[in-house]
């Protein structure tokens, strides 16, 4: 058969595709990317992409690929999800099994899906830089779970306190699994509440804190205050007596108030959560380090109404039978304005923790980074507090009538 004469040209085309490098994309960008991939086969095929495999499940792959691989992987394969990640985010060698944002999402979902009529996961909000806040609600019918009592539990305000995100996120696995396994305490708890858990607060401090592959210590979110400076401190934002001390007006401070209160989407997000959930009776804020149960005041020095400032040095004296944590007020820590447990119970009334996780002291390396092995013992000491938390979110002044099992 005679050639046409384009075809000439289209094997001409084809040739030199072949001799010359494929054009390389401007774009730096790297992404996180979840791509199906059922057998060895499929992931060789990935790993032929130029992307590199970072953790192989049954059914997909997580993977760190550029943009050319992504475009890549597009074409041959079933792209899960893609989120642009600026550098290599992820924590170093030895504290790989911190969650990084893209991992924390990966679990989130998958337990989502694994219990389906237990635990939702919802997005309270975006973070300054987009990222959403996951919240996952569990409770034994997820229909009407709104009208039974509720309990919040957060994590990651701060960056750095990386702990204080794996300990709400193994207290979400812990429910969900203990609960289809028959324990019948966590089936009582689970089925008699609506529990909210938002792992990581400040979902973009933390991701900034690992993206060289070396800490930052970085503490606030990553707004761009716009003179070269970045960050407000999250727990210096919440709009109860804002800024009446222990917080700072310098945008290059750690404990940057933002410019108003509630500036930040971060805290706004809670704020809607808390105002729209109204069966919310207690809050537990996680942080570290330095080992402390504490609860309001935090902003000035003296006790809350007198009922509640019972009640909350009963449950402290309780949990602290637990975790071996020192019980004080917030403001015998130091005075600081804006936390969330201030706000929280100044505004709301809601009965409200913040525990200062492992480890007592230290220098900021080995306080901030306490590595891999303290998580589990750090999870196991703090168990119990939690489930007690949940049980007498029904009605947390009941306490004082039945201090005499705490003692
Ligand atoms: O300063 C904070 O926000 C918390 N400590 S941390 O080291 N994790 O930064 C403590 C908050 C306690 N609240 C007040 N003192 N108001
Ligand atoms: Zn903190």
């Amino acid at each position: 058969m005679k050639r046409q004469p384009w075809s000439a040209l289209i094997a001409l085309i084809f040739m030199l595709g072949s001799a010359l490098p494929a054009a390389i994309s401007e774009d730096r960008t790297q992404y996180w990317v979840k791509v199906e991939a059922k057998d060895s086969f499929e992931r060789s095929l990935i790993a032929n992409s130029g992307a590199s495999i970072e953790s192989v499940h049954e059914d997909y792959v997580l993977a760190f690929a550029s943009k050319d691989s992504l475009r890549e992987l597009e074409r041959g394969h079933k792209v899960m999800s893609a989120v642009p990640a600026l550098q290599a985010f992820d924590f170093p060698q030895a504290d790989q099994v911190y969650h990084n944002y893209f991992e924390l999402e990966d679990k989130l979902f998958s337990l989502a899906a694994e219990y389906p009529a237990l635990a939702k996961l919802e997005s309270i909000g975006n973070t300054t830089e987009g990222r959403a806040i996951w919240k996952m609600r569990i409770s034994g019918d997820l229909a009407t779970a709104s009208t039974r009592p509720g309990i919040f539990f957060v994590g990651g305000h701060h960056a750095r306190e990386h702990l204080s995100v794996e300990l709400p996120l193994m207290l979400i696995e812990h429910l969900l699994k203990s609960y289809v396994a028959g324990d019948a305490r966590i089936r009582a708890l689970v089925d008699s509440r609506d529990i909210h858990i938002v792992p990581a607060l400040n979902a973009d401090g933390l991701e900034f804190d690992i993206a060289t592959g070396k800490y930052q210590y970085w503490r606030k979110n990553r707004r761009d205050n716009r003179d070269r400076n970045y960050g407000v401190d999250l727990n210096r934002n919440y709009g109860y007596q804002w800024g009446t001390g222990g917080s700072s007006k310098r945008t290059n401070d750690e404990t940057y108030m933002g410019p108003s209160a509630f500036s930040e989407p971060e805290t706004q997000a809670v704020k809607n959560f808390i105002e729209k959930q109204d069966n919310i009776n207690i809050v537990l804020s996680y942080h570290t380090f330095s080992e402390l149960i504490l609860y309001p005041w935090g902003h000035k020095r003296g006790p809350m109404e007198r009922v509640d400032q019972q009640v909350h040095e009963t449950m402290a004296r309780a949990m602290a039978k637990w975790n071996g944590y020192t019980p004080q007020s917030s403001a015998d820590l130091y005075i600081a304005s804006g936390d969330l447990t201030d706000w929280t119970y100044g505004a709301h009334k809601i009965v409200s923790f913040t525990f200062e996780l492992d480890p007592k002291g230290g220098f900021s390396r080995d306080g901030f980074y306490p590595g891999a092995a303290v998580i589990p013992s750090v999870f196991q000491k703090n168990l119990e507090p939690a489930l007690y938390l949940i049980d007498y979110s029904d009605d947390p002044r009941r306490v004082l009538r039945n201090s005499f099992h705490d003692f």
